[in-house]
């Protein structure tokens, strides 16, 4: 029931995430930019396109990245750039056969941008292709010629940077899993009565004030119950104090079962529950006030072989333009003391 924002910190997390790879990417970009002129210095006009080309691929993706965020488009687009300057690097060699230094740092930019599942299933087939590449020697004219001894330990390297890749992914996804989840619990403990395990009075809070913003905004009605045990201290003081809790979370429970979806149940405080009926006006709710009335008046609460019943009395306040929040609360309080004063057991329109 209790609707925690869990979206804070993953939002958070991939927001990082996000900021990684651009710098990451702007490094890629700055360093084919210098490798361009590198090879624009010393005449190799062939080497200077593709370098070139390959920081605009990344500038590009980086500028779309920048507006669009790091959706799926932007990953594939990524992964696709590295595939091809990849591929062209091993396959032609790049200046003076350093291609395969180039592929090593392109290596595990492949699952910082597909994550770690579609990055190892892209790893394991680059892995595949290197080695048909090496074994079948599938190269562009003329062919870098590597020696046997230096593919051998190329493709281990590759492989092991590869697994090492994706474990470091893994790990990060795990951490920000572990963190998602734990912060969903500690929201919902702070938002939850430990007692009853209803919600809390800050959780309350917060949803009579987003039901006043919609209902200023848009006129949906609403209505509270406010709710208290009748001569609750005579329980803990026959009883104890541990059946006295017992009391609280059966008639919690109870009024928790008794509603609709879109109504809320808070633990209030002490024995008094506040209940908040959307699209209620002050009558229908003193109706359906009525049916929780009735609902903990007919149950029973076994104690050492005794049936204990218990009965709640109930003020109601209807939103009104003129009163806010804390003028209904009042209403209700105003509703219950009534209640009370007239003998216990009812429930009253304030
Ligand atoms: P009334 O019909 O006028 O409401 O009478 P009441 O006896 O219920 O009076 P009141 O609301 O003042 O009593 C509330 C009591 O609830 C006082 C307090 O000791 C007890 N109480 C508050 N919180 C807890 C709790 O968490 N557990 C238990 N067992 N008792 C609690
Ligand atoms: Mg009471």
């Amino acid at each position: 029931m209790i609707d925690s924002d869990q979206e804070s910190i993953p939002a958070s997390v991939s927001w990082h995430h996000s900021r990684l790879i651009i710098y990451t990417m702007i490094l890629f970009g700055v360093f084919g930019t210098f490798f361009a002129l590198l090879a624009f210095a010393v005449g190799d006009v062939r080497s200077m396109l593709v370098f070139a080309t390959t920081a605009g691929a990344v500038f590009l993706g980086l500028l779309v990245h920048m507006i669009a965020g790091l959706n799926t488009g932007t990953r594939i687009y990524y992964a696709c750039c590295g595939v091809a300057a990849f591929l062209y690097l091993i396959t032609e060699g790049g200046p003076n056969k350093t291609g395969l230094f180039g592929c090593l740092a392109i290596t595990p930019g492949f699952v910082a941008v597909l994550g770690f599942r579609l990055g190892a299933a892209g790893l394991a087939i680059l892995n595949l292709i290197v080695g048909a590449v090496f074994y079948w020697d599938l190269y562009l004219p003329p062919g870098p010629g590597y020696p046997v001894l230096t593919e051998i330990k190329f493709f281990l390297t590759l492989v092991g940077l590869s697994l090492f890749s994706v474990a470091m992914d893994y790990s990060r996804y795990a951490n920000e899993r572990g963190l998602i989840e734990m912060n969903r619990r500690v929201h919902e403990l702070a938002l939850r009565d430990q007692l009853t395990g209803l919600a809390n009075r800050r959780y309350m809070d917060g949803i009579l004030e987003t039901r006043w913003e919609e209902y200023k905004r848009s006129g949906h009605i609403y209505a509270i119950l406010l709710a208290d045990i009748d001569n609750f201290k005579s329980f803990n003081d026959r009883y104890g104090h541990e059946f006295g809790d017992q009391v609280l979370t059966k008639v919690g429970r109870a009024l928790g079962r008794g509603l609709r979806n879109q109504d809320v149940v808070a633990r209030w405080g002490g024995d008094e529950f506040l209940i908040l009926m959307p699209g209620q006006t002050g009558f229908s709710a003193v109706q359906a006030g009525e049916r929780l009335r009735k609902r903990i008046e007919e149950m029973t609460i076994a104690h050492d072989g005794d049936k204990v019943s218990v009965t709640i009395s109930i003020g109601i306040a209807s939103v009104d333009k003129s009163l806010d929040n804390n003028d209904m609360l009042s209403i209700a309080d105003g509703g219950l003391y009534q209640a009370k004063h007239m003998g216990r057991n009812q429930v009253v329109l304030g």
